[in-house]
């Protein structure tokens, strides 16, 4: 096992990486720019090392800091956490010829699947179902318009480096296809330096599930189930749950199972998301993610697995802790990204935490690096802590997660937890009713209302 670990990231990811390496007796460096000295996460690990200046660009993004902090502290391995360099394959190539381990999944793994176009032939050839569309990329108009004739509109049109909603656009028909194909293509060259486009049926009301896999690297592979992320607002997720509210064991168990024989058979190691889009009972693969992600503690809760640690046993060439029949879901969960963003536009609200009160007791847990007197600095993401609660069942969940939204106080910085406490008590999301369209049309139909009055 790896004595020390370096973690490459900041925030409560960081924390949450130390806990798993202190639970496994493994020391842990920080890494911070000059803006993060007084952060948790350099408080609470072993040792520390500043890599540069406040832009991430030349800090949390710089490999050649982080591979010489590595090398100044005598880190084995690195944990990139969610962001930053952890689907940077390149970065992992790097690691590895420096001899140091990423903890993560192979360099051609996030190769394949950063780009989406690769990604989807691959988990086609694996028999993950699939949104209808072109096979392969589409280079002309005139392929377009084929494409399109045959599944029909609408249609997206996705750019292959895109991903996360970034460098999409929809046709209605063949009058607007045109434009849509040229304008995806110049746009996709002037953001990601690759004009490569795809073509897919657009769906009109999905719902976003993704499956949580995770793999051994040498061809054993599990599935922990699905989260539900449909609560989403311009591709930045709010509010996830585990298990999905329209979900069934056999839906589960039949997904999972294909995802997870998808991931054995490319030899897959690590943590990996799967993310369909859902309707009318059917799911079609988009995008894989090869990293930890945010929403990782809702299927922690309902699995009872540390996939921090997973991942740190997988990456050291240990099995992992379990196998597919060890895993059974109990109960749900419920995450809430606490942003310090001020409503109704969710301005990022920087600032210095003058009062921090965790809510507590049974089934809850706060993923945050927040402490009295923190100064939440303005050059990175906004996110200053989840809330995730556990219940016997949804209900109890959605009962537990309002009480805890009384307790909580975050006071110095504007927070998103006053939308929570509208959602939480809104009948659609009680009822389990919502699609990725459904946070946004709410939060518009609540700005006219506001205007209105
Ligand atoms: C789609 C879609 C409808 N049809 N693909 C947006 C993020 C990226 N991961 C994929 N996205 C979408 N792809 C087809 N064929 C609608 C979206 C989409 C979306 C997906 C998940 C969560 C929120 C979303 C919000 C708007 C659009």
């Amino acid at each position: 096992m790896f004595d020390k670990i370096l973690i490459a990231n900041r925030g409560e990811i960081a924390l949450r990486i130390v806990r798993a390496c202190r639970e496994m007796g493994i020391a842990t460096v920080a890494v911070h720019s000059t803006a993060d000295s007084d952060a948790m996460h350099v408080r609470m690990a072993d040792e520390s090392v500043c890599i540069g200046p406040p832009s991430s660009t030349d800090s949390y993004l710089s490999m050649p800091a982080i591979i010489s902090a590595c090398e100044i502290t005598g880190a084995q391995a690195v944990h990139p956490g969610y962001g930053f360099l952890s689907e940077n394959a390149g970065f992992a190539q790097m690691l590895e010829d420096h001899g140091i381990t990423f903890i993560g999944p192979r360099a051609e793994h996030i190769r394949i699947m950063g780009d989406k176009i690769t990604a989807k032939d691959t988990m086609k050839a694996l028999g993950v179902p699939c949104v209808p569309g072109s096979d392969g990329g589409v280079d002309t108009v005139e392929d377009a318009l084929k494409v399109a004739e045959d599944i029909g509109y609408p249609v997206i049109i996705k750019a292959t480096a895109g991903g996360g909603g970034r460098g999409m656009k929809v046709a209605t028909g063949p009058s607007d296809l045109e434009i849509a194909f040229r304008t995806a293509r110049t746009e996709a060259k002037a953001a990601f330096g690759n004009p490569d486009v795809y073509i897919e049926k657009y769906l009109q009301k999905p719902r976003h599930i993704e499956i949580q896999v995770f793999g051994d690297g040498k061809g054993r592979a599990v599935h922990l189930g699905e989260r539900d992320c449909s609560l989403q607002r311009r591709h930045q997720k709010v509010w996830e749950e585990a298990p999905g509210p329209v979900i069934t064991a056999e839906e589960r168990a039949r997904i999972g199972k294909t995802c997870a024989d998808a991931c054995a058979s490319i030899q897959y190691a690590g943590a990996g998301t799967i993310e369909f889009l859902y309707e009318d009972g059917e799911f079609y693969f988009i995008e894989m993610n090869t990293r930890l992600q945010v929403e990782h503690p809702v299927t922690e809760l309902i699995y009872e697995v540390d996939l921090v640690r997973q991942q740190i046993l997988v990456a050291a060439g240990y099995e992992m802790e379990f196998q597919q029949e060890d895993l059974h879901l109990r109960g749900h969960a419920i995450e809430v990204r606490l942003n310090a963003e001020k409503l109704p536009n969710f301005t990022p609200s920087p600032g210095t935490i003058t009062q921090f009160h965790a809510p507590g007791g049974l089934g809850v847990r706060i993923d945050s690096a927040l402490y009295d007197g923190y100064r939440i600095p303005p050059y990175y993401d906004s996110l200053i802590g989840k809330l995730i609660v556990f219940g016997r069942d949804r209900d109890e969940a959605l009962a537990r997660l309002s009480r805890c939204l009384g307790e909580l106080i975050i006071d110095g910085v504007d927070t998103t937890v006053p939308l929570f406490a509208e959602l939480v008590e809104d009948p659609d999301i009680q009822a389990g009713n919502y699609s990725i369209h459904w946070l946004e049309k709410w939060l518009a139909a609540k700005a006219a209302a506001g205007s209105a009055n």
